[in-house]
């Protein structure tokens, strides 16, 4: 179990594991997330975390790189 909030293990839970917090913070739908969306769910996550999470600095996250966050800890699957 990696250290995640407490709230996010809430959320995990009631998903059941059928999307990841992550996934289910894109309240658009459009397949990336913002740090508007992110910090939704996560509110932790600054903007500085969040650029640092943007690999291609355009101000979105997509799967890839929201994989690469969950990878480097920063944040929870
Ligand atoms: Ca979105
Ligand atoms: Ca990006």
């Amino acid at each position: 179990m990696t250290k995640v909030s407490l709230p996010a293990i809430l959320f995990t839970v009631a998903f059941a594991g059928a999307v990841s917090a992550a996934t289910a913070a894109d309240s658009n739908g459009d397949g990336v997330l913002t740090l508007d969306e992110v910090q939704a769910v996560m509110p932790d996550i600054t903007a500085e975390a969040f650029s640092a999470m943007d690999l291609n600095s355009d101000g979105a996250l997509d799967e890839a790189e929201v994989q690469s966050a969950q990878d480097a800890g920063l944040m929870p699957a």
